[in-house]
This record gives structure tokens, C-alpha cells and sequence, in this order.
């Protein structure tokens, strides 16, 4: 099937662009722990008409007219969300992840309240209270930590949420390979009177598939993004709880007037049609199939990380995400491995670990994750062979470490380029890459 004809013959720098990254994504193992390879069906939706339409307001109550069926595509795609996360309120309009977590604090919190999240370079996110997001400048943020061993301090957030008196306390990371703890949150949110927010963007499609807990019980609030374990296109739905009900009557309306008006206008439809349908795939049998296995191959992967003596953060995973502890190997080593990979046509990419010893600029760690391997049919033996290729770029590299001073660093950065451009052995991974890709096609028969 041939497909963006049309823009063939508009636009060829952007279509050949396009041309271009299909064949990116096929030929090279995507191991980004929050990207995946949405579907035909749903990329057909974000292309759709509805891109057209303006549609301010919600179902039934719109500034426009000729919502007919807009109105029945987000109504859909609500009940749908509703269904398969046993939530009573969903609002699938926010634009991505960080507006909607906005709107959570602005339906929560007066600018200068105390919020508690996951410090970000202990694998939390940017908008759960970091100094450089706005929602560490208009809110009071104060951040929990992960233990020595990698796993969340329970007992440190306990002690800071007494001390500190949050308004709102995130559960959430974008970085973090175990669990995540929303009973011990929900008790430390009870006892102090604070909203649980739980930000399952990463977990979500595992969660659905019953190999991660849900947080409906505990939370008030969920916010999932939709592009990642979900497989849908990039978006967002805020989620209001039985439990956040109680607490609050009034919560789901104040999230509804948080996102439209409070931050948003017009809600991109032609999105909400493709999360409507990420929604309707994420109900079968083969998806909860599908997330089991993710879990699986990212414990498989991580095994053979281990075997071949690489050091991970938590020594292992329960859900998608592998955080690899390159401080054995060399000083900064995120970066140097995240491009060696790249050349071999391994997609990581480099991150802090717990305690970052060198420089969020230029971290110890990488972040593996096995989502989109998983959606092109890959199973443990080839997480054997990734692993496997991995540990052997990681073998070609070793000899490298970031200098410490920094007025050196970008002469030594374009050398290790220069010279890992020119390695047999990552030119060789490369093309045994390409070959276990073309065993897994991505959108099959489909051309450009
Ligand atoms: N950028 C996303 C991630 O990679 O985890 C989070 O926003």
C-alpha cells in the first residue's frame, strides 16, 4: 500500500524526510522506553478530516457548531477510558503529558502550595516539581528521593510529607524500573490530607495488561500520556478516581475547567479520534498478551545485560524499563554509549541515575525499554541477540571517559565521534541490526 501520495507531489523535501524516518524506524532496534510504533488504523485517524474541526468545549457543550460527530468521537473515546481503567470521570482533551499534569496542579493547588514528586534525576519527571519546569517556580516543590539501592525511600517521603504539608503528591517516573509503591503513597497522601496524583504515562499499556498494579484504589487523580506503553498517538488523558470523588466532589469539574478554559482552547480531535481508537485496541485479548510480553522481554534483556557484566540500577526491572549504571566502565559514559549505539543502529538514550555522580549534561546511565521491540513481534531470544550486541558496542567503547575538565570535553566528544564512525565491529552489530529488523517488519507492505 503506497501511502502520503499527495504529499509526494506537494512537499518533496518533507516527504522524503518522512521516507526517510519510516526507514529509520524499520531498520533500527528502538529501545526508548516511552516511544512505540503506533498503528496503522490509529495513525489513519490522526490524519483524518478532524483535523479540520474546531470543537472548544466538551460533548454536547461546544462554542461550535458542526460537532455532530466530534461530540460522539470524544464521548467514545471517555467511556473508553473510563472502561478499561474503572474510573467514573475521564477528560481525554490535554495536549500531552506536561499541560495535563498542569491542569492537575492548577484544579489542585494556589500558586506557592507545598507539592511533593520523584526528584528528577532520581528518575521523576520534569513536571512533578523540578527547578526548571514552571511547576517548580510557582509551586513549593519538595522532592523524594530513591534509596542507595535504587528503589523509591517510602519512609523519606513519609517523614517529608509530615514535615512539609503538601497540597498535592505525585507517584509517577519517567526513569524508574520497579514498581511503583500507590498503596504506601495513598496512605502518606491520607494521612496528611494531600491530592495522590499518579502519573502512569510510562505504565499505563502494563497496567491495562495486569502486569503492573492499577492506581484506581489508591489515587485521586490519574494522568497517562498516550503514546507510550498505550501505543496510541502522542496525547493525553486525566483521570479522576471513585476515591478522588469522595474526597472531593467537585474534582472532575475542576479538572474539566482546568484543561478547557483554564489552559487549553481547541481540542485536537483528529488526536482524541486516535486515542479512541489506541483505546478500542488496548481492550482485546492480544494487547494484554502484548504487555505481558513487554515485561517479559525486559527482563530477559536485563538478564543478559547482567550475564555480560553491565551493572543496573535496582539490578533488574518489573516493568518495560532497564536503567543501565555505566559508572564501572568511565566517567560521563551516557553519552559516548548512546551514540556508539546509534551508529550501530541501537536507539537508547543517555540519563542520570540515582545520585548522578558526573553531570546531568553528560550522565552515567542509559535508559533501555522494550515497547516498540515488543510491537514488532520480538521475543526473549532476540533480547538475547540485543543484549548481546549492546554489551559488545559497550566492550568497543571502553577505553573512552569523559574528561573532567570541561573546556575538553567537546574535543574529545567530536574525536570519539570521528573514531567510533570508523569501527569494524559497530559497523558489523549495524548490519546484523538491519538483519534482525527485516525478520520483525514495521508496517508491513506499506510504502513511500
Ligand atoms: N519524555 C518522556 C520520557 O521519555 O520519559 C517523558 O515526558
Amino acid at each position: 500500500m503506497r501511502i502520503l501520495k499527495n504529499l509526494g507531489k506537494t512537499d518533496r523535501e518533507i516527504h522524503d524526510m518522512i521516507k526517510k524516518e519510516l526507514k529509520r524506524q524499520r531498520e533500527s532496534l528502538e529501545l526508548i522506553p516511552s516511544e512505540n510504533f503506533a498503528s496503522m488504523a490509529v495513525m489513519e485517524a490522526v490524519g483524518s478530516v478532524l483535523t479540520n474541526k474546531y470543537s472548544e468545549g466538551y460533548p454536547g457543550r461546544r462554542y461550535y457548531g458542526g460537532n455532530e460527530f466530534v461530540d460522539k468521537i470524544e464521548s467514545i473515546a471517555i467511556e473508553r477510558a473510563k472502561a478499561l481503567f474503572g474510573v467514573p470521570y475521564a477528560n481525554v482533551q490535554p495536549y500531552s503529558g506536561s499541560p495535563a499534569n498542569f491542569a492537575i496542579y492548577a484544579a489542585t493547588c494556589k500558586p506557592g502550595d507545598v507539592v511533593m514528586g520523584m526528584n528528577l534525576t532520581d528518575g521523576g519527571h520534569l513536571t512533578h516539581g523540578w527547578k526548571t519546569s514552571v511547576t517548580g517556580q510557582y509551586f513549593k516543590s519538595v522532592p523524594y528521593h530513591v534509596k542507595s539501592d535504587g528503589y523509591i525511600d517510602i519512609d523519606e517521603a513519609r517523614k517529608l510529607a509530615s514535615e512539609n504539608k503538601p497540597r498535592l503528591i505525585w507517584i509517577g517516573a519517567t526513569a524508574y524500573t520497579r514498581a511503583l509503591p500507590f498503596k504506601e503513597f495513598a496512605e502518606i497522601a491520607d494521612a496528611e490530607g494531600a491530592y495522590l496524583a499518579a502519573d502512569i504515562s510510562h505504565v499505563s499499556g502494563l497496567v491495562i495488561a495486569g502486569v503492573h498494579e492499577s492506581p484506581a484504589k489508591y489515587a485521586d487523580i490519574i494522568m497517562t500520556t498516550t503514546h507510550k506503553t498505550l501505543r496510541g498517538p502522542r496525547g493525553a488523558i486525566i483521570m479522576v478516581t471513585d476515591k478522588g470523588l469522595q474526597k472531593d466532589p467537585e474534582l472532575a469539574s475542576k479538572i474539566e475547567k482546568t484543561v478547557f478554559p483554564g489552559l487549553q482552547g481547541g481540542p485536537h480531535d483528529h488526536t482524541t479520534a486516535g486515542i479512541a481508537v489506541a483505546l478500542l485496541e488496548a481492550s482485546t485479548p492480544e494487547f494484554k498478551t502484548y504487555g505481558r510480553q513487554i515485561v517479559t522481554n525486559a527482563k530477559a534483556l536485563a538478564e543478559e545485560l547482567k550475564a555480560r557484566g553491565l551493572k543496573l540500577v535496582t539490578n533488574g526491572t518489573d516493568n518495560h524499563m532497564i536503567l543501565v549504571d555505566l559508572t564501572p566502565i568511565g566517567k560521563g559514559m551516557g553519552l559516548f554509549v548512546q551514540e556508539a549505539l546509534d551508529k550501530a543502529g541501537i536507539t537508547v538514550n543517555k540519563n542520570t541515575i540515582p545520585n548522578e555522580p558526573f553531570s546531568p549534561f553528560y550522565p552515567s546511565g542509559i535508559r533501555l525499554g522494550t515497547p516498540a521491540v515488543t510491537t514488532r513481534g520480538m521475543k526473549e531470544q532476540e533480547m538475547k541477540v540485543i543484549g548481546g550486541y549492546i554489551a559488545d558496542v559497550i566492550e568497543e567503547i571502553k577505553s573512552y571517559s569523559m574528561p573532567e575538565e570541561k573546556e575538553e570535553r567537546q574535543e574529545y566528544i567530536a574525536k570519539f565521534k570521528k573514531e567510533i564512525g570508523k569501527n569494524r565491529k559497530i559497523k558489523e552489530i549495524k548490519k546484523n541490526v538491519v538483519d534482525l529488523c527485516k525478520r520483525f517488519p514495521l508496517y508491513e507492505g506499506v510504502k513511500i
